[in-house]
């Protein structure tokens, strides 16, 4: 697949949510150059009409016109309606009407200086227990390799693959500063907050490659913190998914584990 271009207007959008919010961020410029113009023109008028001139005194008592008041209440009744009517309801939809678990792909991202890290729960569907004490250069989640939860689990860095037509919750939170987790051409963007884990959820409905980037300022690499994000068809990410999904033996050595997690990261 080829990486997405972005183009100078508003970036490709490969998502479910991405129409209505476009819908709104062009209903918006529209209104504000709307604004912007008229506001402009009223401004020249009154500087023409009433400018210094012979026979011609100012006056200091405000226009009887009722015109700016209703050109008022019309701005304030647009506002509201764009607010309350618009944007409300998208939001809402976006940020709390998460679709069932079942019928969803769940997964944790956790941001780091300067990576994405994507713990996939494998097909036991949970996720391992993980524990900051664990964390160690092999394992940078700090999964618990006692936990059988733990043995089918993926991890990923700067990698993040998902099915398209499948809804996607995702738990975003950070190992140490705030980062954001952006993806522009699914409309997303989410804090990533250290000691908080965010669920957002997005669905794709095109097949991609897009960029994930950081969207807050978080260090010396910020420019750096890139990660890939591939919507693919849902026998791709199977294929992409079962080559690098598991299963670890109860018995075998912490090390084995962490071995196995090590070599499950390092990703083309
Ligand atoms: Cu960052």
């Amino acid at each position: 697949m080829e990486p997405l271009k972005y183009g100078y207007h508003l970036p490709p959008d490969l998502s479910a949510h991405g129409p209505a919010i476009d819908h709104l961020i062009k209903f918006l410029h529209i209104f504000m150059i709307a604004l912007f113009v008229s506001w402009g023109i009223f401004l020249v008028y009154c500087l023409i009409k009433y400018r210094q001139r012979p026979g011609h005194k100012a006056s200091y008592e405000s226009n009887k016109s009722k015109l700016p008041k209703y050109a008022e209440i019309a701005v304030v009744g647009v506002e509201v309606f764009m607010l309350v009517g618009l944007s409300f309801p998208i939001w809402s939809r976006y940020k709390k009407d998460f679709p069932p678990e079942k019928d969803s792909l769940v997964v944790r991202v956790i941001a780091q200086q300067f990576a994405w890290n994507i713990h996939y729960p494998g097909e036991d569907g949970k996720f391992g227990r993980a524990d900051v004490k664990l964390i160690s250069d092999s394992n940078p989640l700090g999964i618990d390799a006692s936990d059988p939860a733990s043995w089918d689990d993926v991890v990923s860095v700067n990698q993040f693959h998902l099915p398209v037509n499948k809804p996607v919750i995702a738990h975003i939170t950070s190992k140490d500063v705030i980062h954001s987790f952006g993806v522009p051409v699914l409309r997303v963007k989410q804090d990533a907050i250290p000691g908080m884990s965010v669920p957002i959820w997005f669905q794709a409905v095109k097949t991609g490659e897009m960029e994930i980037v950081c969207s807050q300022l978080c260090g010396v690499s910020h420019s750096q913190m890139k990660g890939f994000l591939t919507a693919e068809s849902a026998e791709a990410y199977d294929k992409w998914f079962a080559g690098r999904s598991r299963p670890f033996k109860p018995k075998e050595p912490k090390a084995a584990f962490h071995a196995v997690l090590q070599q499950k990261r390092g990703d083309s």
